[in-house]
């Protein structure tokens, strides 16, 4: 009875001690002109900002606190925007050190932005990765991807094709057209909206003529996927083993290979991307230009008058990926909206702008994008610019509360932590549109999200943050013999689906235990449904990331270049924006040129 009395007091102290508040940061770090927040659970009182040398050199209030629904916690936001000089910082809550990770300097985002594009390069099918390039994750060729066979779902196949080359698709093998797709307009784009820092951004990778990094990476998958489109026009929805392989690295996968099944929102997710591709490309090599323009055109004919057949599951004896789709609508509008910027052609018919947070299956929003931002091209691009708007406005409002993120707990499905890079990509573009950087700040708060402003503690990112995922389900980094996983993967983050939960010996452990869709995730190979890694994530993350390293840089995107855009650096832009109008001469004028269109000195467009 009497030792109670002691052991009461004893677990009070310890409680108190383990209730230190958590100080929940952008873990890779913040660059020095733009918004800084980080996220206070537990806290209390104010939070101390201590440099190196043992300096308090800000104390800041918390905003009052809110509940956030993705993880039910009631939390504080610290907004340290004011702490601008480079540096490693403590944080303090009521006197106590809670952190001591947290880093300010103006090269923050170099080098996850590159890393997250190099990922596309560890991802290369029929290669091998030399050392020169891959360091440690070097590793042998594999599906060379020559004489495949199709399968009975590919109408039409006969023979073989040889379709060597492209991205694998995720920890799996597969290479997959509608994946694809999604994820190498979002690559296009970048270097569409910022090809003045893209033309000279360089990560380590082999070299393609003369062509920018980025620009030869994206190649290196649209000739892959050139080679998965027929005669006709048509293109075949995904080429793959019937099912899916063991732990093995790519070389040691000689299962057979198929092109499988054939589908209209392949061939127009195909048709849209090929369509940028021909912009994008004619300043460097105008044959490959014209050849991917036809493809597409060739794409969007056969699939807008197939809009039926549809890839709407696997057959009997395919059990890889499906990139499922029983509506070919919004594939359809995103491949007109592109052949229409490239080519001029108005009986490319584009219909609404929808404000969709775009997914693989959801292209509805890319449209919204197109339209806005080519005022010149669309009749309706004001009514695109206020649905994108509205939509962003919502964005900025739930970014304000509870964790300081855009996203709620309806945000957690498969790949969550693409809906909120592509939610950071849609706040960007809102604020290309109106230079107002409230959709600034809260795109650099989705990025902190994905770097370690979570509730789980951690960046997202392999390789990047104090903390970040060691087991991804990628096959290289699980069979390479390597300790930690291949740098620069998002992984698809929390979600409560556990479609990989079960007690197969390849299933996991039950890891929703919390009840909190932001909390359910598992750091386990085992884990596909949330620790997977794929292009059409780390895409929207390299987008994201990337765009924020060029503004940083000094560089606005091409069709903001009326000076909307005030960069974070305060400085002017005299030089800095991409695609700036230049003054040119011919034999008989002088004239202004911007993005490829020419301007009389009043401003008037001229006739070619
Ligand atoms: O590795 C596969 C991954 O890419 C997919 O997203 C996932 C869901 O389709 O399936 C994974 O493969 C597993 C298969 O479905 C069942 N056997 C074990 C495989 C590896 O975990
Ligand atoms: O990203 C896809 C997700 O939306 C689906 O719910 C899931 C199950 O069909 O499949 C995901 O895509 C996987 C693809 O089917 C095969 N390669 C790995 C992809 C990422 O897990």
């Amino acid at each position: 009875m009497k030792s109670r009395t002691f052991i009461f007091p004893a677990i009070f102290f310890m409680a108190a001690s383990s209730f230190a508040a958590t100080a929940y940061i952008n873990q890779v770090g913040y660059h020095p002109s733009n918004f800084k927040e980080l996220t206070l659970f537990e806290g209390g009182g104010n939070v101390e900002f201590v440099d190196a040398s043992g300096t308090t050199v800000l104390t800041v209030t918390p905003s009052a606190a809110s509940t956030w629904s993705g993880s039910g916690q009631s939390v504080q936001l610290v907004d340290f925007t004011e702490l601008r000089t480079p540096g490693t910082y403590s944080v303090k809550v009521n006197g106590q050190v809670v952190r001591n990770d947290l880093k300010i300097g103006s090269d923050a985002f170099d080098g996850v932005s590159k890393a997250l594009l190099k990922f596309f390069y560890f991802q290369r099918a029929s290669m091998a990765l030399d050392e020169t390039y891959a360091g440690k994750w070097k590793r042998a060729a594999g599906h060379p991807d020559m004489g495949v066979s199709f399968h009975s779902s590919a109408t039409g196949g006969s023979g073989t094709v040889d379709s060597p080359k492209g991205w694998y698709d995720a920890g799996d093998y597969g290479k997959y057209i509608v994946n694809s797709g999604i994820s190498t307009y979002t690559l296009l784009s970048l270097y569409e909206h910022f090809p003045g820092y893209f033309d000279n951004a360089k990560w380590n990778i082999p070299a393609d003529g003369n062509l920018p990094d980025l620009l030869a990476e994206i190649k290196y998958n649209l000739d892959w996927m050139l080679t998965m489109q027929a005669d006709d026009g048509s293109v075949y929805h995904k080429l793959t083993t019937l099912q899916f392989c063991g732990t093995i690295m790519p070389n040691e996968d000689i299962d057979k290979r198929y092109i499988i099944g054939k589908s209209a929102t392949a061939a127009l997710d195909f048709a849209g991307v090929m369509a940028v591709a021909a912009r994008v490309y004619k300043k460097f090599d105008a044959t490959y230009a014209d050849k991917v323009l036809e493809a597409a055109k060739k794409a969007y004919a056969w699939g807008s008058q197939n809009m039926n057949t549809l890839y709407t599951g696997n057959p009997r004896d395919v059990a890889t990926g499906a990139y499922e789709d029983r509506n070919a609508n919004d594939e359809k509008n995103f491949a007109a909206a592109e052949l229409l910027v490239t080519t001029g052609d108005a009986s490319y018919s584009v219909q609404g702008a929808f404000t969709n947070i775009p997914g693989w299956q959801d292209v509805s929003g890319l449209v919204t994008y197109t339209k806005a931002t080519h005022p010149d091209v669309f009749s309706d691009a004001a009514a695109a610019k206020d649905s994108l708007l509205a939509a962003a406005d919502n964005y900025v409002n739930l970014a304000s509360t509870g964790f300081g993120v855009p996203m709620t707990k309806n945000d957690f499905y498969w790949g969550s932590n693409s809906v909120a890079a592509n939610m950071g990509v849609w706040l960007l573009h809102a604020y290309y549109l109106t230079g107002d950087s409230k959709y600034y700040k809260s795109a650099i708060r989705t990025l902190d999200y994905l770097l370690g402003k979570n509730p789980l503690d951690m960046s997202f990112v392999t390789g990047f943050g104090t903390k970040s995922p060691m087991h991804p389900h990628h096959r290289p980094s699980q069979a390479d013999g390597v300790n930690e996983p291949v740098p620069g993967m998002l992984v698809g983050g929390p979600q409560p689906g556990g479609e990989d939960v079960g007690s197969q010996e390849w299933e996991c452990r039950d890891y929703r235990v919390s009840g909190a869709p932001a909390k359910s995730y598992l750091d386990d190979e085992c884990s596909y449904a949330s620790n997977e890694v794929a292009i059409n994530w780390n895409s929207p993350a390299a987008y994201l990331a990337g765009a924020i390293q060029a503004i940083n840089s000094g560089h606005a995107p091409v069709f903001a270049a009326e000076g909307v855009i005030a960069l974070p650096r305060s400085r002017a832009l005299p030089n800095a924006v991409d695609g700036a109008p230049k003054v040119r001469f011919d034999t008989h004028r002088v004239f202004i040129e911007r993005n490829g269109i020419r301007y009389d000195l009043k401003g008037n467009k001229l006739n070619r």
